[in-house]
């Protein structure tokens, strides 16, 4: 009888044991993840084009934009030797930018976006929150908005971009506008034959920094559907940009195709005569011609990637460069791109030292990679590119000019990686 309740005693007690290891289990995992809490768990997405910041929800960006900081209370990490760079849990503390990610793209691009936007907040914005400008020239739809705002960790807004800004302007002639794409389409140019493309690249060159919804920003980061990011991104390139005065940066660089832009060099050559005051004594010419300046050699900085100034964008110099362009009708009457237009602008109209190229943010458009030069920086940045696609040392590329320019020494292992 005394045997049997102590031993009725030992599974009550072993009973209670478990019990209460079990509570504190589940109880520290609650303290454990306490930030989580901290990101809304329904967001809204705002709408359209009366949409505005101010008025806007508040998303945990809202609170910490703050351009005037001392940067040395808040360090960045910018290598794996210095403190905090293995600080990638949780939300970052810290000021931020008053910056936005901008995607401009159909409702039928929504799950190519979803991939980016996926890749873009595992490797960064999941700890920054930073916000995401949707714009389209057709009204996004609700899957379209849905599926975003899932993904999406800071506040996003869609917008509806006005039909003067997607549209042919008066003084281009229509029937001289389609023989040039009937011909584009003869000789097989890539989207040649297309009007949406080439509305698409007018977009882009003079009208995506000056949407209603961009106008509260003032960096953004351009993302397109389908992109890959690599690896991780350990600090935040918005506030890299602020603190280093960075205007335009890039990652991939490359030649344009001719058939694209013959005209575009004649055009520039017109606006710099018209406009010498916005043509700055240290730019990179050189970038962009081998010759002083009296042909384009077609180098460009990508611009499907790019993390730029919008209110350098805004300014007179870029405007007036935009109007003189656009004026010359090359956008209808040739195909010209926005990369070879902000390109020639950044590089004409900007100090050298205020375009910068990340090798540490590794990226992906078809059909060109950056994978990080240097096995170092990739394994601390835990990489998942192959080396060997690295484009940047390759001929077709133009970041061997951007560095020789510049006197720039390339990043160590340039020499052994990559090439073809
Ligand atoms: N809303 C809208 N977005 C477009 C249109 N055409 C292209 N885009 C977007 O513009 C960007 C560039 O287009 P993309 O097809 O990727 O051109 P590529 O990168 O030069 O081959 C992408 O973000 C597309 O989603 C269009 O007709 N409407
Ligand atoms: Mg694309």
């Amino acid at each position: 009888m005394a045997a049997g309740s102590a031993r009725y005693v030992r599974y009550i007690l072993v009973s209670f044991f478990v019990l209460a290891i079990f509570y504190f289990v589940s109880n520290s995992a609650d303290i454990a993840t306490p930030l989580r809490t901290q990101i809304p768990t329904t967001k809204q997405p705002s709408d359209g084009s009366s949409d505005s910041r101010p008025a806007a929800k508040a998303s945990p960006n809202d609170a910490k934009v703050k351009t005037t900081y001392d940067a040395s209370q808040f360090p960045m990490a910018m290598t794996p030797n210095d403190p905090g760079w293995n600080d990638l849990a949780g939300i970052k503390g810290g000021p931020r930018m008053n910056a936005t990610f901008v995607t401009l793209a159909r409702n039928s691009d929504v799950w190519e976006i979803a991939k980016s936007i996926r890749q873009v907040e595992d490797r960064f914005n999941r700890r920054y929150n930073y916000d995401w400008v949707f714009l389209n020239d057709k009204p996004f739809d609700d899957l379209f908005k849905k599926v975003t705002t899932s993904l999406v960790s800071g506040k996003t807004h869609y917008g509806l971009i006005p039909q003067e800004h997607w549209s042919f302007p008066e003084w281009i002639d229509q029937d001289k506008a389609a023989k040039v794409r009937e011909d584009m389409k003869e000789r097989k140019i890539i989207y040649g034959d297309s009007i949406s493309y080439r509305h698409m690249c007018r977009f882009e060159s003079g009208f995506f920094f000056r949407q209603e919804l961009m106008l509260n920003y003032e960096y953004y980061w351009r993302v397109e559907p389908s992109v890959e990011l690599y690896c991780d991104v350990h600090y935040d390139p918005f506030r890299f940009m602020h603190e280093n005065k960075k205007k335009y940066s890039f990652v991939l660089s490359l030649y344009e195709y001719h058939e694209t832009i013959p005209t575009l060099w004649d055009s520039v050559k017109k606006f710099m005569k018209n406009h010498p005051e916005h043509i700055v004594s240290n730019n990179m010419m050189g970038f962009l011609s081998d010759d002083g300046g009296e042909t384009y050699n077609k180098c460009h900085f990508w611009s499907n990637f790019e993390v730029g100034n919008l209110n350098w964008l805004r300014s007179k110099a870029y405007t007036d460069f935009f109007d003189s362009l656009d004026r010359d009708g090359g956008f209808f009457y040739e195909r010209w791109g926005d990369a070879p237009v902000h390109s020639i602008a950044a590089a004409l109209m900007l100090q050298k030292e205020e375009i910068h190229f990340f090798n540490d943010i590794a990226y992906y458009h078809v059909p060109f990679t950056h994978c990080p030069t240097g096995q170092k920086v990739r394994t601390a940045l835990k990489c998942h590119c192959n080396p060997d696609d690295n484009f940047d040392w390759k001929g077709y590329s133009c970041t061997s000019k951007y560095f020789e320019v510049n006197g720039m020494e390339k990043p160590e292992g340039w020499d052994e990686e990559g090439k073809d």
